[in-house]
């Protein structure tokens, strides 16, 4: 596992925009399978992107829960609350100040915006 992930997100990354690859360790048929797989993953339409290792505790429980891309138009922190794995929450935060914040319904599959607004 090391270097495979997450070394595809550096300096570039920013340039590039947020680009992430598809995840071919793993399919939404196989889950989370037989083996640890510590990667962050969220399921866009029929597929599953591997956004690479959690590296940050956003509820100081100990666990990495999420990590953060930066691009042109500011910044996005993806975060799994319930630790399967799967991103269940997403906040982008702009360049401008304002934020947006939007929750994965794990029935449906939908993201629904739960919060706006603008950090002062
Ligand atoms: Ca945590
Ligand atoms: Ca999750």
């Amino acid at each position: 596992m090391d270097g495979d992930f997450g070394t595809e997100f550096g300096d570039d990354a920013a340039d590039q925009g947020l680009q992430f690859h598809p995840a071919a360790a793993i399919t939404p048929d196989q889950g989370m399978g037989s083996e640890a797989y510590d990667n962050l993953w969220i399921v866009e339409n029929d597929r599953v992107w591997d956004l690479g290792p959690a590296d940050l505790d956003t509820d100081a429980d100990g666990l990495a829960d999420s990590l953060t891309r930066t691009g042109p138009a500011g910044m996005t922190v993806y975060t799994d609350t319930d630790q399967d794995g799967q991103v269940d929450l997403i906040t982008e935060v702009n360049r401008d100040g304002g934020y947006r914040t939007s929750r994965l319904d794990p029935g449906s599959g939908q993201w629904t915006a739960t919060d706006s607004g603008r950090l002062e």
